[in-house]
C-alpha cells in the first residue's frame, strides 16, 4: 500500500484546497492530512484563521479524500509523522516549491499543482469589510506600526496626521500611505479607526476627538496620565457602541499570556510577590527627558510593568509608595511598591540608570522568571525548589509584537466586543490611577 501524507491549515475550505486533496489522494492508496493545530498556527504567525481546529478537521473529512485525519502541533513533526505512519510520499502545494525538499531524506516529496485564483487569504478579505486605520504622529513607536499591520487581515493603515505637514508627508511617502494631513478634523473624515503614537500629553484629546467622530481608537502608552481621563474615553466609548483600546504590547503577547494562564491556573502556588523592570538609557534632546512633556522613567516606562503586576493581582492593591532619583527635573530611575493585602509588587524603572529588566513573579510552591527584556516575552521559566521539575518555554515573538494587539483591536471591532480580557478597561484605569498618584507626588521619596 502507498501511503501519502498532505498537511494544511484548510480555513474557510474552499476548492484549491479540494484540488489538492484529491490529486494527493491519486498519488497512493491511503491518504493521511495533518491539520494544523490552532496554537501551532499561531506560532507560525497565521493569526487570522477563521475556523478553529476541529471545524478544520470537519471540512476535511468532508471531502471524502482523506482516509485519516491528523493534527499537526510542532515544528519538526513532519519527519517524525512520516516514519511513524510509514509513509511513501510528502506531498504539498506549489507555493511550497523547493521548502520541503529537506523531506527527501525520508519519502519521495511531490509539489502539486497550485489552483490559481483562490486562497484562504482571499476569502477571508471577501468576507470582511477592511478598516481603514489614520496613524496620529509620524514618531519612533508610529514607524513600527504600519508593518505589523501587514500581518493582520482586514486592517489597512491609508493615512497620517501630524501637525508638522512636512513630517506627515515624509512618513506617507515612507510607507506608502494614501493621504497625510495636518488637519486633526480632515484626517478623521476617511478613516474607521485611530492609531494614537503622539507625546503622551496629547493622547486624551485626539483620542476624545477621534471617538466624537465615531472612531474606534487604540492608543500608545501610556495611554494618558490619571484615572479620571482614563474613565471618561471609556464611558464615552461604551455609550457610543466604540472600541477604545489601550496598546500595552506586551498585554497581548501570546507568551506573557501563558504566563497568566499558568500562574492563575496555580502552577506556582499563591502569588506573594512581583517584580518588573525596565531600563532604557535615554540622551540629548528627547521627550523622556523633558518634564515640560511629561517625560522620566515612570510616565515613560510605568504601563508595561503596571500592567504585569494588575493583570497578576488585580486592581484592589491597598498601599502605593514612590522612591526617585530626579536629574532635570524628571525621575531618571523610579521604584515603586504596590502592596496587596496578601502580597507584594514592586517596579523598578530607570532612562538614565541601568537596571536588569525581568520579570519575577514568586509563589508559595515556585516562581516565574523572565529574563529581560520581558516585555518582549519570547521565553520564560518556571523554577522550583526540585530544579527537576523546573520548565522552561519557548514562544515565537515576531517582528515588532504590534501585531497581536492590532489582531485583538480589530477583533474586538468586528465582534462588537468592548472589552479584551488580555487588558481589562478597569485595568487600564488602575494603571492610570498610579501614574495619577505618581505625578501628584503621592508617597513619593526623593533619593
Ligand atoms: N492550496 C492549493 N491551492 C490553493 C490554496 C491552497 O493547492 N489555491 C494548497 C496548499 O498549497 C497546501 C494546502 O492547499 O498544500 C493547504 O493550504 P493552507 O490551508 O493554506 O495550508 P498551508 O499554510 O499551506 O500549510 O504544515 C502546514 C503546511 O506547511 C501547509
Amino acid at each position: 500500500m502507498k501511503k501519502v501524507i498532505t498537511y494544511g491549515t484548510y480555513d474557510l475550505l474552499h476548492q484549491g484546497h479540494i484540488n489538492l486533496l484529491r490529486r494527493a489522494k491519486e498519488l497512493g492508496d491511503y491518504l493521511i492530512v495533518g491539520v494544523t493545530s490552532d496554537g501551532f498556527d499561531k506560532g507560525r504567525g497565521k493569526l487570522n484563521v477563521r475556523n478553529n481546529v476541529l471545524e478544520r478537521v470537519e471540512a476535511v473529512k468532508s471531502t471524502g479524500f482523506a482516509d485519516e485525519v491528523i493534527i499537526e502541533d510542532y515544528f519538526g513533526q513532519k519527519i517524525d509523522d512520516i516514519q511513524k505512519y510509514d509513509v511513501d510520499i510528502f506531498a504539498i502545494g506549489s507555493d511550497w516549491e523547493g521548502h520541503f525538499d529537506y523531506l527527501n531524506e525520508f519519502c519521495k516529496v511531490v509539489y502539486l499543482p497550485r489552483t490559481e485564483g483562490i486562497s484562504s487569504t482571499m476569502l477571508r478579505a471577501d468576507s470582511q469589510k477592511v478598516f481603514k486605520i489614520g496613524i496620529v504622529g509620524s514618531g519612533r513607536i508610529a514607524k513600527r506600526f504600519v508593518p505589523e499591520t501587514k500581518f493582520v487581515t482586514g486592517v489597512d493603515t491609508i493615512s497620517v496626521f501630524d501637525p508638522s505637514s512636512s513630517n506627515a508627508k515624509s512618513f506617507a511617502d515612507t510607507y506608502d500611505l494614501i493621504s497625510y494631513s495636518d488637519s486633526y478634523h480632515d484626517f478623521l473624515l476617511n478613516i474607521d479607526a485611530v492609531y494614537i503614537a503622539s507625546p503622551h500629553l496629547s493622547h486624551f484629546e485626539y483620542a476624545m476627538e477621534a471617538l466624537k467622530q465615531g472612531k474606534h481608537v487604540l492608543c500608545e502608552i501610556p495611554m494618558v496620565l490619571n484615572a479620571s481621563q482614563a474613565k471618561k474615553l471609556y464611558r464615552y466609548a461604551d455609550e457610543h457602541d466604540l472600541i477604545m483600546l489601550e496598546a500595552n504590547k506586551t498585554a497581548f503577547c501570546p507568551a506573557f499570556n501563558h504566563i497568566v494562564t499558568l500562574i492563575k491556573s496555580g502552577f506556582i502556588g499563591d502569588v506573594v510577590d512581583v517584580k518588573a523592570s525596565l531600563s532604557k538609557m535615554m540622551e540629548g534632546e528627547v521627550r523622556e527627558l523633558d518634564p515640560l512633556q511629561a517625560g522620566g522613567a515612570m510616565n515613560e516606562h510605568a504601563s508595561l510593568n503596571l500592567m504585569a503586576i494588575i493583570r497578576l493581582l488585580g486592581i484592589n492593591f491597598k498601599k502605593v509608595e514612590f522612591f526617585s532619583k530626579m536629574e532635570n527635573g524628571v525621575d531618571i530611575f523610579t521604584k515603586a511598591n504596590i502592596t496587596y493585602p496578601h502580597a507584594t509588587s514592586s517596579i523598578s524603572l530607570g532612562i538614565g540608570v541601568k537596571t536588569e529588566g525581568n520579570l519575577v513573579v514568586s509563589g508559595t510552591k515556585g516562581y516565574v522568571y523572565v529574563p529581560a527584556p520581558w516585555w518582549l516575552t519570547d521565553y520564560f521559566e518556571i523554577r522550583f525548589e526540585d530544579q527537576t521539575k523546573n520548565k522552561k518555554f519557548f514562544y515565537s515573538y515576531d517582528g515588532d509584537g504590534l501585531r497581536y494587539e492590532i489582531q485583538d483591536f480589530f477583533s474586538m471591532i468586528t465582534s462588537k466586543r468592548k472589552s479584551c480580557y488580555k487588558l481589562r478597561r478597569r485595568e487600564s484605569v488602575a494603571i492610570a490611577e498610579i501614574i495619577e498618584k505618581y505625578n501628584n507626588g503621592y508617597n513619593l521619596t526623593i533619593i
